[in-house]
């Protein structure tokens, strides 16, 4: 939505209020909400709602179903609007697929990237349920020179920012695959998840799934808003870390990779000669599923096949896995996992750099200490930041809170950076506070 409809009442039935404790949750940010799945998530096979990672640009909207409708617009024959009974009233599908976000992951990288710093949890598996978007569009018609498909959310953009909106070429939307989803895990989408409907674009990351969807656009020329055109764009080559690309120099991102998390053990220290459980998760995109893991004790010199759980094998959920393995003796352990996928893709060891830090997924690795008494607890002093500029507030927390400043860890040059394009979005920065302004984001929140 590019105007306002804070006036509309939120019906809230039990499902959709079910209440997320971000007690379960890494806090992102608070408001705009973004929230990361712990490690102790990739337990579930299916990630229940409580536990499902939260990605929103902006404030939530609210939503009143019974004026809601979904226009079918553009390069068609029939523009429609419809209800959700509508919808409802047509073959409906279900398939599991991961969502992943394209930055999930973008904490690993090295130099840093301004952006949210994800580690391993900007993603969840979940059963979603609703109608083909091939569907919709035959009903609608859709024309000869016809390129792409713009989903539009029911969300408002913060200050001067552009409205969310993201498009995907027609013979993505024409896959029999992605689906215009009104349940997740058997209950109505909740809303921070994109209540009513939501765009569910399996294999590919979620920055393609829009939330809240109102409208459909069919396009003959590629969509060159802000969202498509500037943002979740990276170089379709490797490039030197730190260089800076401009947006033309980049291709949409669109697939997932193979990859995996390590999600247990999480303690670093073990003791010698009792059995230890290694587990995680792996997922693939379109080149999906995962048909194998393998695991390394000793930095990747020796792999062993980890176990399958039996009866996950789909082309877009993830699979997860286990290994059993004993260390004999005191050492200090490199553990690695691996995975293949159906089309035969593996995982890097070093990560090809982009400027936005998109599609993290080297294979990962943890430390443990194997040794008889448990080590130490040696806990890391807290960071001592500088003061901040009296102009901080009224210039940087009118729109969202410190959280997402603190967790940066950027050069000047990158820091010059946000300030002008937070400028671009609205803040207000008077010129003679720009430069103590910089000089405070500089020194506290530098790189690491
Ligand atoms: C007009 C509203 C607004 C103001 C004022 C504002 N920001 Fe933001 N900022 C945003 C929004 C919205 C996001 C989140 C965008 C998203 O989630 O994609 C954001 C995100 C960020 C991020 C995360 C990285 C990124 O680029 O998304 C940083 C860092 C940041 N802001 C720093 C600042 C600083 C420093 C200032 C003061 C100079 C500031 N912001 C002022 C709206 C604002
Ligand atoms: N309308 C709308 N749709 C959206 C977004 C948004 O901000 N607005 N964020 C996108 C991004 S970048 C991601 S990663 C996923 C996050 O989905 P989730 O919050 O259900 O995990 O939603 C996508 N769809
Ligand atoms: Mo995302």
């Amino acid at each position: 939505m590019s105007h306002t409809r804070r006036n509309f009442f939120l019906l809230a039935g039990g499902a959709i209020a079910a209440a997320q404790d971000p007690k379960n949750m890494v806090v992102r940010a608070a408001r705009p909400e973004d929230l990361e799945m712990p490690l102790s998530g990739f337990a579930d096979y299916i990630t229940p709602a409580d536990h499902f990672f939260v990605r929103t640009h902006v404030y939530l909207p609210t939503v009143n179903i019974s004026e809601w409708r979904l226009k079918v617009e553009g390069s068609v024959q029939t523009p429609l609007t419809l209800a959700m009974d509508d919808l409802r009233k047509m073959p409906a599908i279900e398939l599991i697929a991961v969502t992943e976000c394209a930055g999930n992951g973008r904490g690993f990288f090295n130099p840093h990237v301004p952006g949210l710093q994800w580690g391993y949890g900007g993603v969840a598996n979940a059963r979603w349920r609703g109608v083909r978007l091939a569907e919709v569009l035959k009903r609608a018609g859709v024309r000869e020179s016809a390129v792409e498909v713009l989903f539009d959310g029911a969300d408002d953009p913060i200050g001067t920012m552009q409205d969310f909106r993201r498009s995907i070429p027609l013979k993505k939307a024409l896959h029999p695959d992605t689906i215009l989803a009104y349940e997740m895990n058997g209950e109505a989408v909740p809303l921070k998840h994109g209540f009513p409907l939501r765009v569910v674009v399996p294999g590919w990351a979620s920055d393609s799934w829009v939330k809240w969807c109102t409208s459909l656009n069919v396009l003959d020329k590629p969509w060159d808003g802000f969202w498509m055109k500037d943002a979740y764009r990276k170089p379709d080559h490797a490039v030197a870390p730190g260089t800076s690309l401009t947006p033309d120099q980049m291709v949409p991102v669109t697939s997932l990779r193979v990859k995996t998390v390590i999600a247990s053990p999480t303690a670093n220290w073990a003791k010698p000669g009792e059995p230890l459980r290694i587990a995680g998760v792996s997922w693939s995109g379109d080149a999906g599923p995962v048909t194998s893991v393998e695991v390394s004790t000793d930095a990747g010199r020796a792999w062993k096949p980890a176990r399958l759980y039996p009866g996950q094998k789909t082309q877009y959920g993830w699979r997860q896995w286990e290994f059993s393995w004993t260390p004999e003796r005191e050492a200090y352990y490199t553990i690695m996992a691996r995975a293949r996928d159906a089309a035969g893709n593996t995982q890097p060891f070093a990560q090809e750099w982009n400027p936005s830090g998109y599609g993290w997924n080297v294979v990962p690795s943890i430390g443990i200490s194997v040794q008889a008494q448990a080590p130490a607890a040696n806990p890391p002093a807290p960071p001592a930041h500088p003061e901040p500029p009296p102009n901080l507030r009224a210039s940087c927390l009118q729109c969202h809170g410190t959280d997402v400043i603190e967790q940066q860890h950027l050069t000047r040059g990158q820091w010059n950076r946000e300030i002008t394009k937070m400028m671009n979005w609205g803040a207000r920065v008077k010129p003679e506070d720009r430069e103590p302004l910089l000089n405070y984001l500089s020194s506290a929140f530098g790189p690491k």
